[in-house]
């Protein structure tokens, strides 16, 4: 029986994941750590402990107490937070993950997940149909982390057989937990806002055009690519798996199909300038070929869902 840990999850991912796992591995399998206090009640359910991952004495412990077999590791800073404090962004997001990965080599851990993003784009990237294997130079401190984590995983397999696989996480939106500090979150916030106030005052400019992903094929994915065996995984860097793409008008209209009286306004702001640095589309042929991937929500079906689910 596996022993699954969740680092991280309390964010928007972890939430979900863990509810997925409880499921699939039973309750007392899992359990979640984060540094922040667990508020949704799916941790109730599981074995909550306190952790951070820039803390390797805690780490140790956590290993050595829970011994887990699989490990998700999400604690990260996102893109917009991370712009406000890049120095943090970078050890969070790269020293956190230097010490979970040397932690599940020095325990035996049999498989780790780790996301990636679309971030690791950036304004040099052919925007439309993204390849896999494309030019990187991401501009912002969060596409950095996470290029360097893509060259990372790929390093620690080839160099320590550290079995970790990834996936490059395009806008995620799921109703049953809140993004926090990214550049797709207008995506997640659109929908409170319309049921709530019947407008929204959108950060990013009607034309943004970003690829997304509803919540439960993301999840899905990140179940899908980390059970799946070894010899699949091919891309031991990062898979790009596309969702949908649409810009806020596109989504906006899709809405008022179901509450006419919506109305957007929008006000770009900082978040605009890392939105333009990212592509509008991704090419996931590859993810597809290799493991199977095949997202399920268009933009159609996502609404509809997140809509009836949020009333
Ligand atoms: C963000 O907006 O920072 C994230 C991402 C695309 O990785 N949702």
């Amino acid at each position: 029986m596996d022993k699954v840990l969740v680092i991280g999850a309390c964010g928007q991912v972890g939430t979900e994941l863990v509810e997925n796992l409880q499921y699939i591995h039973g309750s007392s399998q899992v359990v979640a750590s984060d540094i922040k206090t667990p508020i949704n009640e799916v941790f109730s359910n599981s074995e909550f402990v306190h952790l951070n991952v820039l803390d390797k004495a805690q780490i140790k412990e956590v290993f050595q107490t829970h011994k887990p077999t699989i490990v998700y590791h999400l604690a990260a800073l996102l893109s917009a937070t991370a712009e406000e404090n890049p120095k943090f962004g970078w050890e969070l997001n790269m020293d956190g993950t230097f010490n979970i990965f040397d932690a599940c080599i020095e325990h035996g851990v049999k498989r780790i997940f780790w996301p990636s993003s679309i971030a690791v784009f950036g304004p040099t990237t052919p925007r439309v149909n993204t390849p896999q294997s494309t030019i990187l130079e991401p501009n912002t401190i969060y596409g950095i982390t996470k290029l360097t984590g893509e060259r990372y995983c790929e390093y620690y397999f080839n160099r320590y057989n550290l079995d970790v696989r990834s996936i490059r996480y395009p806008g995620l939106i799921g109703w049953k937990s809140f993004p926090g500090g990214g550049t797709t979150d207008y995506a997640v916030d659109i929908f409170h806002q319309a049921l709530k106030n019947g407008q929204y005052d959108c950060f990013l400019n009607e034309q943004t055009t970003l690829p997304m992903m509803h919540m439960e094929d993301a999840v899905r994915a990140t179940l899908e690519i980390t059970d799946a065996p070894s010899n699949l995984i091919k891309v031991r860097s990062s898979y790009n798996i596309a969702g949908v793409s649409f810009n806020p008008e596109q989504l906006t209209q899709e809405i008022k199909k179901h509450i006419p009286q919506f109305k957007i306004s929008y006000h770009p702001d900082h978040r605009q300038k890392i939105a333009n640095s990212w592509p509008e589309s991704i090419d996931d042929q590859i993810a597809r070929a290799d493991w199977g991937w095949q997202e399920k929500y268009n933009l159609e079906k996502l609404v509809v869902n997140i809509l009836d689910n949020l009333r």
